[in-house]
């Protein structure tokens, strides 16, 4: 019931994450792999000279979030977060049909301990996003909900490496979360808003989330009693399916 009225909550309060549909016509487009090639080298400076507060992870009890800083003076012989991050490789299908490879970076601080969404369920987290010169364009310390369906594709794929976690709800009605996945995720313009200014994010901009993982909902957007999980993107090309080429795509398509 509480996850009820916060969703509620979050369906009013958080915008930003929506895909907004305006398009940044004053400069020509950039080539998708240049950019895609250019972002990853960024990303890459950001992993190789930064590392995180794993010595507060490695505390059970730690309860704080995830702290980026350079390795420099004191700080040198930290490990690196290129040591400590995974990568996927991601095709991205271009407006004229070819794929381009996208590189999304991971950190996995804590994996959680509930159950991993599908790339298009609805998940409740807390997040903070930031540029790699680490400002933050966007954050919500309160947990809200994303359907993932409705967010960039790197956010999308990202918030998939973790586990939800568990929470009991105390007598004075405040609730404890426990267990969940905690970590960040780093990824190209070409998996966020590539050539859109977005609020505070300008265009061609790489992205990092700090992500908590809370909990999960699987959805059947509509209604059919098929998981949306099972008729997003049977070909995976990272566009969702219309098996009867109505316009309408086989997850919000209930014939
Ligand atoms: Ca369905
Ligand atoms: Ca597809
Ligand atoms: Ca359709």
């Amino acid at each position: 019931m509480i996850l009820k009225n916060i969703f509620v909550f979050a369906l009013v309060t958080v915008s930003f994450l929506l895909s907004c549909q305006k398009e940044d016509t004053v400069e020509p487009l950039r080539d998708v792999q240049e950019q895609s090639i250019a972002d990853d080298q960024s990303i890459e400076d950001f992993l190789s000279s930064h590392f995180y507060n794993y010595d507060d992870f490695s505390d059970p009890d730690y309860n704080g979030g995830i702290v980026f800083d350079t390795l420099q003076n004191e700080n040198a012989s930290k490990t690196p977060l290129s040591s400590q991050v995974s990568k996927q490789v991601i095709s991205v299908k271009t407006a004229d049909g070819n794929f381009i490879d996208h590189s999304l970076y991971y950190l996995i601080a804590r994996e959680g301990t509930g159950i991993i969404p599908a790339t298009v369920d609805s998940t409740y987290l807390s997040y903070e996003g930031l540029l790699l010169n680490k400002t933050v364009f966007d954050s919500s310390s309160t947990p809200v909900w994303f359907d993932l369906t409705s967010v960039v594709r790197g956010f999308r794929e990202g918030a998939h490496k973790f586990k939800s976690g568990d929470f009991k709800v105390n007598e004075d009605n405040t609730v404890d979360f426990f267990g969940y996945g905690q970590g960040a995720i780093f990824f190209p313009s070409g998996l966020g808003y590539f050539s859109r200014n977005s609020g505070a994010v300008p265009a061609y901009a790489p992205l990092i989330f700090k992500i908590n993982l809370y909990g999960v909902n699987q959805t059947d957007h509509d209604g059919d009693g098929i998981l949306s999980a099972d008729e997003f993107d049977n070909d995976g090309d990272g566009v969702p399916d219309d098996t009867d080429e109505d316009g309408t795509p086989d997850y919000l398509d209930a014939d």
